[in-house]
């Protein structure tokens, strides 16, 4: 079949919007009709040309909704009809790592995935006779796309399209970092740096799980105002300040018990571990950095208790936890309508980047 999508050939151009073919599902595989799609700052990354996995030409996004139109040979979890997330973290229940019941970092597929492939080694996506690569499994920015069954979460079929595709990544990193990942406490004193549309899931989940003080850190004071509308009790502008970690450590009494990088810059990395409470406090990295820089500090913020660790679509497990993300939202305990600060048709889809670098969105969402 023929279907319209927006196609990165090249890092650092625009995408474009072209009629490319599309293969039906093979065995185990899904035609899903993209019914709305988040940009993330990840789509931006990799445009940027700054993942080391990145592939070009591709068809980025991987925050979209729809509904499964077709399914291949042997497929029993999902129906036509169905109402779906893509998973760019599928959930196999087999793997190693699936039966571990330590990660939700599910390997069935991610050899080929970082590949831009099809779990068989090929692509369903081409371009006049080229192949398209697939992108983080999900390929999102195409109206219709073909994913394996393992990575697809069949959601309730009230759920807007247009704000249950925000679950499909920013809404579950943000606030599962804070309870699968940090599992926060009540009471808990913490510092989220970075208040775009990942961040302010997390600060929505810290409210959520009952945190005292939230901080949140932010080099654009525009970002104050949203901080403080999802829970966030204090605003500190890094470049207002002398020391940032001094002044955190000072502001939270002794350092934080959790923080939380969303901004996938690695000095301010340092900062968010550097912050922690000296014994115990954790700091999360959630931020993807370019490729190429690494994090650094003085071993003696670890042997002296502080914890890094790091968190991928928020600990959750794609097939069971993303439908009762969407519960929460449709039963009001979490909050993505303000948070959706444009939508866009396909065809207006290099706005959202423009905005997103402009630091004027929270989420923009392409509608089909
Ligand atoms: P965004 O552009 O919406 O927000 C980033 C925010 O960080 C902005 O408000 C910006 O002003 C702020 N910022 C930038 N530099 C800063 C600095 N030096 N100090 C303080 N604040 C600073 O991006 P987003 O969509 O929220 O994504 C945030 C990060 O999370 C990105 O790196 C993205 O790739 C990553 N991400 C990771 C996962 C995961 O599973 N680990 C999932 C989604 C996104
Ligand atoms: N491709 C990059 C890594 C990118 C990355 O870390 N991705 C996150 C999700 S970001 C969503 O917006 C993730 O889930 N990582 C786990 C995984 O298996 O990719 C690189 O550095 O090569
Ligand atoms: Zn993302």
């Amino acid at each position: 079949m023929k279907t319209r999508a927006a196609v990165a050939f090249e890092a650092k151009r625009p995408l474009e919007i072209v009629e490319v073919d599309l293969e039906g599902p093979r065995a185990g595989e899904v035609l899903v009709e993209i019914k709305a799609t988040g940009v993330c700052h990840t789509d931006a990354y990799t445009l940027d040309g700054l993942d080391s996995e990145g592939i070009f030409p591709s068809i980025l996004g991987h925050e979209g909704a729809g509904v499964v139109v077709e399914v291949g040979p042997g497929v029993t979890s999902v129906a036509v009809g169905d109402h779906v997330i893509p998973l760019y973290t599928p959930e196999c229940r087999q793997c190693k790592s699936c039966l571990s019941r330590k990660t939700n970092l599910c390997t069935a597929i991610r050899g080929t995935q970082g590949k831009g492939l099809m779990p068989d080694g090929t692509s369903r996506f081409s371009y006049k006779g080229q192949p398209i690569a697939h992108y983080m499994g999900c390929s999102t920015f195409s109206n219709y796309t073909v994913l394996p069954e393992i990575a697809v979460a069949k959601i309730r079929r009230d759920a807007p399209f247009d704000k249950a595709c925000y679950v499909g990544c920013g809404v579950t990193t943000g606030v599962g970092a804070v309870v699968n990942t940090a599992k926060v406490e009540p009471g808990a004193n913490c510092v989220v740096f970075g208040l775009g549309g990942i961040g302010l899931n997390v600060i929505q989940g810290l409210k959520m799980v009952g945190a005292d003080m939230i901080v949140g850190v932010d080099i654009n004071p525009s970002k104050e105002e949203w901080g403080r509308r999802f829970g966030m009790t204090h605003f500190v502008d890094p470049r207002g300040v002398d020391d940032v970690v001094a002044h955190l450590v000072e502001l939270t009494g002794g350092g934080a018990d959790y923080t939380f990088d969303c901004t996938g810059n690695t000095a301010v990395m340092r900062q968010a571990l550097e912050a922690c409470h000296r014994g115990w406090g954790e700091s999360v990295i959630i931020g993807v950095a370019e490729a190429g820089r690494e994090i650094s500090t003085r071993p003696f913020q670890l042997v002296t208790g502080r914890v890094w660790r790091g968190s991928a679509f928020g600990g959750a497990r794609g097939r069971t936890d993303t439908p009762k993300i969407v519960d929460w939202y449709m039963d009001g305990k979490i909050e993505i309508d303000p948070m959706i600060t444009h939508t866009l048709p396909l065809e207006r889809i290099n706005e959202a980047f423009d905005l997103m670098h402009a630091g004027e969105s929270i989420r923009s969402v392409i509608v089909y």
